[in-house]
């Protein structure tokens, strides 16, 4: 890593500061940086993200979005670290640009920047969206059980204070219901990583069910790939395979959704690290080390896109 914003990287960021070195890399980098907008959140605030790579029309894409889950701030240090390398690493590593040659990167630090900026505000393990429930004094919906492809068939709670609440009907959260309009506009999207932490997984569908999906042999094969990526750089081991059977049953979650309704084979949830040491409140001395490895990952989502 070498340019002037690199200590930016290694500290977590407000909301506001996130948008601010958005403008940034936007005015700096004009030929491999632009700036889009997916949807407004409930409370009013752009979501917004960068797509990084070189001209070039028609590109095949990878979508990568952090903060789903607003306390989960690693995942939003890591959007902000890959499109740090991908920029640094283009022109002097013939790999990274190759791939931004052939690949677009669609890069959202924050997908719910309400409970992101609430998580910093007034409750730092706050998780969910921050949108009123009816008749009940708690507030917000689980967005990944909000998604609209088998939603509230398990794994998810009707009780408003629950943290896995699903809301009241598949895209009642104006954040997820916009996510996936944006998501259903752009055909060229043919891989989708929602990043989440903590726990050390590559996962891709079935969330809703233990099922195997029929695709699973060629979904494995890239989770395999990008779980060794990353232990090839520090040893940091990943579990993989589908989310139902890594980590637990989970309806209305995105990559089913992206997988069923939108057809992205490679659909994935990731999970960051640790493993529950210091599990959220990730210390930002494991920024960079999770940059950089979750980096050889996000590779080898490129060369699939490519390849798509
Ligand atoms: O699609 O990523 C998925 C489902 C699994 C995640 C979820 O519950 O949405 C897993 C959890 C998460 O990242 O939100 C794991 C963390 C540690 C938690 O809050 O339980
Ligand atoms: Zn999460």
């Amino acid at each position: 890593r070498s340019d002037a914003l690199d200590n930016f990287y290694n500290v977590y960021h407000t909301f506001d500061e996130i948008n601010t070195w958005m403008d940034t890399i936007v005015t700096t980098y004009p030929s491999l940086a632009s700036q889009f907008t997916v949807t407004t959140s409930y409370e009013g605030r752009k979501i917004t993200g960068l797509k990084i790579g070189s001209a070039g029309s028609n590109k095949p894409a990878v979508f990568l979005c952090g903060c789903e889950h607003a306390r989960e701030w690693i995942s939003t240090a890591v959007m902000l670290y890959t499109v740090g390398l991908l920029i640094d690493n283009y022109g002097t590593d013939p790999e990274v640009t190759d791939l931004m040659d052939s690949v677009d990167y669609y890069i959202v630090p924050v997908l719910n920047p309400d409970g992101y900026v609430w998580s910093w505000t007034d409750d730092r393990m706050w998780r969910k969206t921050r949108s009123p429930n009816e008749g009940s004094v708690c507030v917000g919906t689980d967005p990944n059980r909000n998604w609209g492809y088998q939603w509230g068939t398990g794994g998810s709670s009707s009780l408003p204070c629950a943290s896995t609440y699903m809301g009241t009907e598949p895209f009642s959260e104006v954040e997820v219901s916009g996510t996936a309009q944006f998501l259903a506009s752009m055909p060229n999207i043919k891989v989708f990583a929602d990043v989440h932490a903590y726990s050390q997984m590559w996962m891709s569908p079935w969330a809703y069910t233990h099922d195997l999906p029929a695709d699973f042999t060629e979904q494995n094969r890239l989770n395999q790939l990008c779980a060794e990526a990353i232990q090839s750089v520090y040893g940091t081991v990943y579990e993989y395979g589908t989310i139902a059977n890594v980590i637990y049953v989970a309806s209305g979650s995105s990559g089913d959704w992206t997988y069923n309704d939108l057809g992205i084979l490679y659909s994935h949830a990731v999970e960051l690290r640790d493993t529950g040491e210091y599990g959220f409140l990730l210390p930002e001395d494991q920024i960079e080390p999770s940059g950089i490895e979750t980096f050889e990952a996000f590779k080898e989502l490129g060369y699939a896109a490519a390849g798509a």
